[in-house]
């Protein structure tokens, strides 16, 4: 068995050189799902493995556009359509330099296994651009958007592929893209999630992900730590951007002391945590005006640590209980999760996806650190975005007190699928990665069996 699923990802590397992102999220998912694979040989048989590694499709394609002095740029667009045999492909758009194919491939592959777990039928997908957003003027950003949907409108449609935000992409761009969408096939119509409240988005859309990783937070707190809010805990947050400020929100509305935020540029210290005065800052700082974290700093007389991360200022400036990386992929690394380890972090919850190295999560859980995983912490965001899917194809709304309802909810059947499967083929009830692999991976491999060879 092992030599088989050695074998699968030795194919894997081969097949798809460079990309190693993509091959880090398959190998996690490959050595996790191992008793699965055993008790139901119809998976190696049916080849399932072998198929679901491989993109259903990936679209690549020019996207060229003007800036503000008359000057043509020439980037890339991509959407990898990974597996659509639960519903229509669905993940988030990232406009990011580091963007490149085996990042997307990455993104893509998890999101089928996170989307699964919601209990919502969507495929998995990911899409996105090198495009730098920072520095670019409102118009430009209007432009290059125009000019990304001038292509992708070809492939999207609301049973078919139905993008979202991710790094980069928020309600803004969703408005410019659903725009020039609509404008090309003259058709109303819920193809994008994460649209604005009065143009057919979901109340708690901008929330979901911030607020479903810290439901899943207070569900690991409630079955191992004996705890049902966060009274008393630090908790170090990474990211200032849509998922670390619903995060933080909630975090500090439940009883958490929030001790960091950070951005590319560096780590905002809170030594009194976060109150309202100074989330509105930072809110009206980087989701409205894209501006820089240490704007924020600099008008509460806050400590800003340039270039340092938030793991290492939390972890010097003392104790912290709870970390909770809300940026990017790979951003706590073996000294980082060290780091955590000494200033006594026992709990990990992943907001931002793949923000854990494999050498950083064999520390923690070494150490009986437990990880709440990407996959299934984060799934709020799609969640709501299925709900938001529900809501057009229905042409209603649901109020912001039944959408966190619906939320709260999955968030809570998520979190007691990991723990089931844990428990039931793992000797370790703690190993929600394993858990949430095995979960997300039954469900959508059962379906590619029932509906045959393609
Ligand atoms: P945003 O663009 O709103 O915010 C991203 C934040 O992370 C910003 O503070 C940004 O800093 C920082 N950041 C991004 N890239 C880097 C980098 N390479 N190094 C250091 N800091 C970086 O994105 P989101 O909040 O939407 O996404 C954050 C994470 O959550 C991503 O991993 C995303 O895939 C994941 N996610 C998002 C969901 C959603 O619904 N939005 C759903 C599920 C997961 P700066 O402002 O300086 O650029
Ligand atoms: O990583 C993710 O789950 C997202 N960026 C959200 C995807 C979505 O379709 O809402």
């Amino acid at each position: 068995m092992e030599e088989y699923l050695e074998q699968l990802m030795e194919k894997v590397v081969e097949k798809n050189p460079g990309e190693k992102e993509f091959h880090q999220a398959v190998r996690e998912v490959l050595e996790s799902i191992e008793p699965v694979i055993k008790k139901n040989p119809r998976y190696q048989k049916e080849k399932i493995l072998e198929r679901i590694v491989e993109p259903e499709r990936v679209i690549m394609f020019r996207v060229t556009w003007e800036d503000d002095n008359g000057e043509i740029h020439v980037n890339r667009g991509y959407r990898v359509e990974f597996n659509g045999a639960i519903g229509p492909y669905k993940g988030g758009l990232r406009f990011h330099p580091t963007v490149n194919l085996s990042i997307l491939k990455f993104l893509g592959f998890e999101q089928i296994f996170k989307n699964a777990l919601t209990g919502i039928p969507m495929g998995g997908a990911k899409g996105g651009s090198d495009f730098d957003p920072h520095g670019k003027s409102e118009s430009e950003i209007r432009r290059f958007c125009e000019s990304f949907m001038m292509e992708l409108f070809r492939h999207i449609g609301p049973n078919t592929d139905v993008p979202a935000g991710d790094i980069g992409v928020g309600t803004r761009e969703i408005g410019y893209l659903f725009g020039t969408y609509r404008k090309l096939v003259n058709r109303w119509e819920g193809v994008l999630t994460g649209k604005g409240i009065n143009w057919g988005g979901s109340h708690i859309r901008p929330e979901a992900t911030g607020y479903g990783a810290t439901y899943y937070l207070i569900e690991m707190l409630k079955k191992f730590h004996n705890k049902k809010d966060l009274n008393g805990l630090k908790v170090a947050i990474s990211g200032s951007g849509n998922v670390a400020q619903f995060a933080s929100k909630k975090v500090t509305e439940l009883g958490g002391k929030v001790v960091t935020l950070s951005d590319s540029k560096g780590t905002m210290y809170l030594p009194d945590g976060l109150n309202d005065e100074i989330w509105n800052a930072v809110y009206e700082i980087k989701a409205l005006r894209r501006g820089r974290l240490k704007e924020v700093a600099d008008k509460f007389d806050l400590d800003f640590y340039e270039n340092k991360k938030a793991w290492e200022i939390a972890s010097k400036e003392g104790d912290v209980d709870i970390a909770f990386p809300c940026a990017t992929q790979n951003e706590i690394e073996l000294r980082d999760a060290k780091m955590l380890l000494d200033a006594g972090v026992t709990l990990v919850v992943e907001g931002a996806n793949m923000p854990t190295t494999p050498d950083a999560i064999e520390h923690f859980m070494e150490n009986d650190v437990i990880i709440g995983p990407a996959k299934a912490a984060n799934a709020g965001g799609v969640a709501v975005s299925g709900l938001e899917m529900s809501q057009n194809a229905q042409f209603t709304y649901w109020s912001p007190e039944e959408v966190d309802r619906k939320l709260h909810s999955i968030m809570v059947n998520i979190f007691n699928t990991c723990v089931t499967y844990a428990e039931k083929y793992t000797d370790d009830s703690k190993n929600l990665i394993a858990g949430a692999n095995m979960g997300g991976f039954v469900k959508v491999a059962d379906a590619m069996i029932e509906q045959g060879i393609y």
